[in-house]
C-alpha cells in the first residue's frame, strides 16, 4: 500500500520517534506549527476518522491515553491541543489516521 505513514511505522522511512509501543507509533511533524507537534498514528493502517468502527476504536482510545502521557512528558502544562483534520475539505493531506498534538504556545479558536 502507498502510505507514507505505514511506511514510517514500517521503518522504511525515517522519523524522529517520540514514542513507540505494539499498536501506536508517534513522532514529530516534519513541518512543525508549534514547539511541540507530535503525530499520533495507529500502526494499523485506518484511512481516517470517518473510518472509525467498534471494531478498530480501541487504538484511537489508545492514543488519547498516549497524547495526556506525552503531554506530561513534554511539560505542555499549561495546555495543548489535539487535532485531527478528516478528509480532503478539513486539510486532511495523509489518508493515514493521525492526531496532532501540538503546544508550547497559545492557541486561537477556532484556527489558528
Ligand atoms: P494533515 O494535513 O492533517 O494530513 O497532516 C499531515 C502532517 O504530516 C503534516 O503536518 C506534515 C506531516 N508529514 C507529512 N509527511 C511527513 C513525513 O514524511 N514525516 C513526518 N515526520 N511528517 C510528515
Amino acid at each position: 500500500m502507498d502510505c507514507i505513514f505505514c511506511k514510517i511505522v514500517a521503518g522504511e522511512i525515517p522519523s524522529n520517534k517520540a514514542y513507540e509501543d505494539d499498536t501506536v507509533l508517534a513522532f514529530y511533524d516534519l513541518e512543525p506549527q508549534a514547539p511541540v507537534h507530535i503525530l499520533i498514528v495507529p500502526k494499523v493502517h485506518i484511512a481516517s476518522a470517518a473510518e472509525i468502527t467498534p471494531e478498530n476504536s480501541a487504538v484511537i482510545a489508545h492514543i488519547f491515553e498516549v497524547a495526556a502521557q506525552l503531554a506530561k512528558e513534554k511539560g505542555l502544562d499549561d495546555g495543548f491541543r489535539i487535532v485531527n483534520n478528516c478528509g480532503e475539505g478539513a486539510g486532511q493531506s495523509v489518508k493515514h489516521i493521525h492526531f496532532h498534538l501540538m503546544g508550547g504556545r497559545t492557541f486561537g479558536w477556532p484556527a489558528g
